[in-house]
């Protein structure tokens, strides 16, 4: 299945006239007040996002799965769906593997494939919290923590092996999330698993080509449910540091306890250029991995805010890996991905519209209810012709959620796929 410009172009007629009248009313609502729109649609075009290889399918609670008829079942097909969702959105031009779920058995066929859809490989991500097939030892009880050293070796082992095949496709940084921690007071020496954590990524970190950069992610419970060895930014940030310059620590918002100031980490962290990724979702209690946007979007533009301010004013920090980490129960996941994707260039949209300056200056005043003002103004805007002009410059669709549904895009997919495909992942 693959959908041409001129399928999404044909779509686009249905909605062009009223898209030109909305675009003209915010254009020059925007212009009058001083921005420069054309550098804001620009931006847009330019910010793209991995999309994990693992979101493509239905995700799964621990109490079951109910597949999505039609999900992809090789790495081919899940190519396929990402060029799906990026020749209607125009902003998923990355993809993220997971190894070992997406081994690519013709490495030039994938890299072909990908590049005639426009698709970059982005970070690969390393697995150490299953047991693989006919694997020696076992990761019951942790990977790069464990007491044993022979798991250790095997662990780091394994994220040597990802970088390989990562480089053979293009990628420019391995994602290390770890599983670790103990689930019962006592079943863990704390400052043991933190050395053996450290001494185990300092090996990994050998075998880093000079142009990659190793993301390391925190996440403060689950699977494990006392404690989590590389739990938060501060862990994750001592172990960046303790392996060199080119080791990052990457922030994803569902990883966080409830209430914490995610815009305030990812502040501080690209002030000491120390943030090298960052994996959007949304949640309400925990790791939900809910759609971008969908519980807290106040939220996500306060930290989009930082963001911008991080790529405006801190060349210290270098370009971040953004990667979308969901997981979908109960929608299409193509359809939640769209939803995502545009949850996140809204987001990114009202940051920009953020007056810097007006900001600085209410600030230096302690003019707090215009500092408040000028926030929530840039939040009230609606942004979403911005949005859909940056789509259409190169031809995406105007509304991709209603095009992937005019174009019976899903229905495609299961007439070629069938209704008993199950995509590996989570
Ligand atoms: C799990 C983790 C984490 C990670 C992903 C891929 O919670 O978000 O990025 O696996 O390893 O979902
Ligand atoms: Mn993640
Ligand atoms: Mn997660």
């Amino acid at each position: 299945m693959k959908l041409t410009k001129q399928h999404i172009e044909d779509d686009n007629k249905k909605s062009l006239s009223s898209q030109n009248n909305s675009y003209n009313f915010l254009a020059n609502s925007l212009t009058s007040q001083g921005y420069n729109v054309d550098t804001i649609i620009s931006k847009l075009s330019e910010f793209q996002v991995a999309i994990p290889s693992w979101a493509l399918g239905a995700g799964g609670t621990r109490f079951g799965r109910f597949s999505f008829y039609g999900e992809p079942s090789t790495l081919e097909q899940k190519i396929d769906d990402v060029g799906i969702l990026h020749s209607l959105t125009q902003t998923a031009g990355a993809v993220s593997l997971h190894i070992p779920w997406d081994i690519p058995s013709d490495y030039r066929a994938i890299k072909q494939q990908a590049d005639s859809l426009n698709i970059k490989f982005d970070s690969v991500n390393s697995n150490t919290f299953q047991d693989q097939k006919n694997a020696e030892e076992s990761y019951k009880y942790g990977s790069l923590s464990n007491t044993s050293k022979a798991v250790r070796d095997q662990a780091i082992q394994h994220n040597i092996d990802v970088i390989n095949i990562g480089n053979q496709l293009g990628s420019k940084s391995l994602t290390v999330w770890l599983a670790d921690g103990s689930c019962f007071p006592g079943q863990n020496n704390f400052q043991t698993a933190f050395q053996n954590t450290q001494n185990s990524l300092q090996e990994i970190y050998k075998g880093l080509p000079d142009d990659w950069k190793m993301l390391i992610e925190y996440k403060p419970y689950e699977p494990n449910f006392y404690s989590t060895v590389i739990q938060d930014w501060g862990v994750s940030l001592m172990l960046a540091n303790g392996c060199g310059d080119k080791a990052f620590t990457l922030v994803d918002l569902g990883h966080h306890l409830p209430n914490s100031n995610i815009e305030q980490i990812v502040a501080i962290l690209q002030l000491k250029g120390k943030l090298g990724g960052f994996h959007f979702n949304d949640s309400k209690y925990g790791d939900d991995d809910l759609t971008v946007g969908s519980i807290k979007p106040y939220a996500l533009f306060l930290i989009f805010n930082e963001l911008v301010y991080g790529m405006e004013n801190n060349p210290q920090n270098p370009d971040l890996a953004w990667m979308i980490d969901a997981s979908h129960n109960v929608k299409d996941p193509l359809e939640d991905l769209i939803q995502s994707l545009e949850a996140i260039q809204e987001a990114y949209a009202k940051a920009l519209l953020v007056d810097q300056d007006a900001l600085r200056t209410a600030q230096l005043e302690n003019d707090v209810v215009k500092c408040q003002e000028i926030l929530q103004g840039a939040f009230r805007t609606d942004v979403r012709p911005l949005l859909a002009a940056a789509r259409l410059k190169t031809g995406g669709a105007i509304n991709p959620l209603q095009s992937y549904r005019n174009l019976a895009v899903r229905e495609a997919l299961i007439k070629e796929r069938g209704k008993n495909t199950v995509a590996t992942g989570l």
